[in-house]
């Protein structure tokens, strides 16, 4: 409860922060995405991980609001981006299934208009959860977004428990392999195993295919060999403020 109230004033006394991790081309080595990720910077605990605050958010509600704000600051930020001439690659925001309802498309397309924002610059990162409650509806709202120009991933693919026939139901163009699967890399069969499979199938669904929680240069032999397009993680880097970001992209990495 304590967590509720606070978070409720935390967005109101600008508390909140995005951070952003690059995603990086196999290929080229170079920043292709990058993921905005909330952080709270609270006067007394200090930061507060999304990990303690977004299941708070999630029950209580909140999540709607919290979530209309990563979106405009999104967007603010990549619109304060243009306007100094710096180019960056689409940003990906995180949509909770509560977000997901009839009302979404219009809200995004009035922000992304808002801040002059092509939609092809901000991309949705959604959970396999939502695929699960998959009715047509979800279909629908999903389609209407890829019919104005967005593009959405499916996060931490391999957590969740949808099929994976069910999949190409979805108008879903990016695969994220989770970290837990990631992290046995290439050491553990099993985690082996798995990643060939997502990578193989994502390949035959010709959606792109982001490895999460990428930390060895092991790993990304690995992922390089079974063909994954892009990488994301500690390796790279870890996910850092807007400004840093900016700097990378400066220095051309
Ligand atoms: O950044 P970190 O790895 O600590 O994030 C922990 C969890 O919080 C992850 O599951 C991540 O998806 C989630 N998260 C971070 N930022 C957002 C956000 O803006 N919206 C939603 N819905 N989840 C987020
Ligand atoms: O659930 P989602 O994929 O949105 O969450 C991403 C989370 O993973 C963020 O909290 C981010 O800080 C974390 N993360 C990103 N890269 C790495 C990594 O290489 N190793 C670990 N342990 N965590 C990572
Ligand atoms: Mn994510
Ligand atoms: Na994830």
């Amino acid at each position: 409860l304590r967590i509720e109230s606070e978070l409720r004033q935390a967005l109101q006394n600008h508390e909140l922060q995005l951070y952003y991790q690059p995603k990086v081309s196999l290929r080229s080595g170079r920043i292709v995405g990058a993921e905005a990720l909330l952080r709270w910077r609270h006067p007394l605990r200090g930061l507060v991980s999304p990990g303690v605050f977004i299941p708070v958010a999630e029950e209580t509600g909140l999540i709607l609001d919290l979530g209309a704000w990563v979106l405009e600051e999104a967007c603010r930020q990549v619109r304060e981006w243009r306007d100094v001439n710096l180019i960056i690659p689409p940003i990906a925001v995180n949509l909770s299934a509560r977000q997901f309802d009839a009302e979404l498309p219009k809200r995004v397309a009035a922000v992304l208009e808002r801040h002059r924002v092509q939609p092809d610059q901000i991309n949705l990162e959604i959970t396999e959860s939502l695929l699960v409650r998959g009715t047509d509806k979800v279909i629908d709202i999903m389609n209407q977004l890829v019919a104005m120009g967005m593009s959405l991933a499916l996060d931490d693919f391999g957590t969740g428990y949808s099929s994976l026939a069910y999949l190409k139901k979805f108008p879903i163009s990016t695969l994220k392999i989770d970290r837990s699967f990631v992290i046995g890399l290439p050491y553990e069969e099993n985690d082996c195993a798995i990643a060939r499979a997502i990578v193989t199938m994502a390949q035959q669904l010709r959606q792109e295919i982001v490895a999460e929680g990428v930390e060895t240069a092991e790993q990304m032999a690995f992922l390089r060999e079974l063909g994954c397009d892009q990488l994301q993680g500690y390796l790279f880097s870890q996910p850092v403020p807007a400004a840093d970001f900016a700097a990378m992209l400066r220095e051309g990495k």
